[in-house]
């Protein structure tokens, strides 16, 4: 009796034992660490926002100013914010971020701890607030705003020593507590050298490391603005692309050992692609104006970016895991300039043009792998917050997708899902001609987005693979276009 007893027991644990080998369970759905936090997530959606450079240089036709500039030199004829916003807005940016001061030290707002301001000069009598007028344009235009105040600050006497910094904070607590909600607060690697300095006319050199004591000032920010995203050249929570001619790294990690590099360290350019084990997450912002200098200089009318610089330049940032900082060098009348308009609005009908009809959308994909509980229909659903995940035992997932017709195209696009961590290292893409697949494009990193140009081809569909990844494959959306030729 217990001897049979004692057979079905056994009999019975073989079973187990044999069906739990021959069904591997997956692992869960790890994290690849470092993550972006909620604030860095809703920034790199933005994608593609205006700079604008408008200042005293505009009226002395410099790029830096010295210091000693009058704030009688300031003075805009037609100023219009609301013009700023609506070309913006037009254009397809999400924001704009404003030189509120340059190095020169002038302010474009009242402020109270300095004579050197737009109170002091013949623009709307003195009682202007430039940064007051943009924020309400912003507000109508339904842009966000952000806040470039320059470190380094040429006209200020103590600029130096450690009365300086206390302005500095002055300055940003004003900017930060009186014009509503701020997206992104932008600091200036440059800083240090000869300026006028109060009338010293004479040399200061910083400590770049140690002055500004940065850890106090981004606990200003942080009280002030939490859900603001604080730019350097080393973060923290957005870095430098690395130039400012507009194009991230092929290989572009939001990932970087963020104690081996600081604001306005010389070879910075070194740190451009990131780190695949980078300890923390500081995605890029790529920062370029649309002319050769930063601020409007007249004899630069006839030289604004073409529209197919601008395509290139928009697919080598926005399209390379980075977003897209424009800058519109605003003029003296106090305007965006119509060269600048009549390209800003040709880059955005290209867009449109190319990114409305996804071909992917219509067609039933066909993937290596797919995890448990989840489903390729996440990638053609155009929505960030679901995605499709490869198996776990799946080294080299792939993703094709057979077209019903041969299409013209010559743009592909794919986003990682970024909660869960950059993951792709590399990646092919091939496309299907008669019958033949061909490699059109062999790329690395992904992170949250990849735009894939090749030559425009009739293709019968598309395959993507991926040659190499930390972990499991986590993307979000997936996309297949034509966009219009260029001459
Ligand atoms: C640089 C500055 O020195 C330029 O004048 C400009 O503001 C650019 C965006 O950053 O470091």
């Amino acid at each position: 009796m217990h001897q049979f007893r004692y057979q079905k027991l056994f009999q019975v644990a073989l079973f187990i034992f044999l069906i739990g080998g021959c069904t591997s369970v997956e692992p869960p759905l790890e994290p690849v660490k470092p993550l972006p936090n909620a604030y860095q997530l809703a920034w790199q959606q933005l994608e593609y926002y205006a700079f604008i450079h408008f200042n005293m240089n505009t009226f002395t036709n410099k790029e830096w100013g010295y210091g000693d500039e009058k704030p009688s030199q300031f003075n805009p004829t037609e100023l219009d914010t609301r013009q700023w916003a609506r070309v913006a807005k037009e254009a397809g940016m999400k924001g704009i971020i404003i030189t509120a001061k340059h190095h020169d030290g002038f302010c474009l707002w009242p402020s109270e701890f300095t004579e050197h301001s737009v109170k002091n000069s013949p623009w709307r009598e003195g009682k202007g607030d430039l940064i007051r007028e943009l924020a309400e344009a912003c507000k109508e235009y339904d842009l966000k705003l952000g806040i470039y105040l320059s470190p380094w600050d040429r006209n200020h006497p103590d600029y130096g020593t450690p009365e300086y910094i206390t302005y500095f904070r002055n300055q940003l607590r004003e900017l930060l507590s009186e014009y509503g909600e701020i997206f992104e607060v932008w600091f200036d690697g440059a800083n240090g050298g000869d300026g006028y300095y109060g009338g010293a006319n004479e040399e200061r050199r910083v400590d770049k490391k140690s002055y500004y004591d940065w850890p106090t000032t981004v606990k200003l920010v942080r009280s002030l603005q939490p859900q603001a995203v604080i730019f350097s050249d080393a973060g923290p929570d957005i870095r430098w692309v690395g130039n400012e001619k507009g194009y991230a790294n092929e290989t572009t990690w939001s990932p970087i050992y963020r104690d081996s590099v600081y604001g306005g360290m010389p070879d910075f350019q070194k740190f451009a692609s990131g780190q695949e084990q980078g300890t923390h997450w500081i995605p890029t912002e790529t920062d370029v104006s649309i002319r050769p200098g930063w601020y409007y200089h007249p004899e630069q009318d006839d030289q604004v970016k073409s529209l197919s610089k601008l395509v290139d330049i928009y697919y080598n940032s926005v399209g390379l895991n980075s977003s897209l900082l424009l800058n519109l060098p605003v003029d003296t009348r106090g305007l965006v300039h119509e060269n600048e308009v009549a390209n800003l609005n040709a880059l955005a009908a290209f867009l449109k043009k190319t990114f409305t009809k996804n071909y992917v959308k219509e067609q039933r994909l066909k993937t290596s792998s797919t995890a448990m509980n989840f489903s390729e229909s996440a990638l053609i659903d155009n929505d960030l917050e679901t995605y499709w995940v490869s198996k776990f035992s799946d080294k080299k997932p792939t993703i094709t997708l057979y077209l019903e017709a041969p299409k013209s195209v010559n743009t592909f696009m794919i986003q990682e899902y970024l909660p869960m961590g950059q993951r792709i290292k590399s990646f092919t893409l091939e496309v299907l001609e008669k019958g033949v697949w061909k490699q059109a494009y062999k790329g690395t990193t992904i992170g949250n987005k990849r735009l894939v140009r090749f030559p425009t081809q009739v293709v019968e569909g598309i395959r993507f693979t991926v040659t190499d990844t930390k972990a499991q494959v986590v993307l979000s959306n997936m996309g297949l276009f034509r966009a219009p030729e260029l001459n």
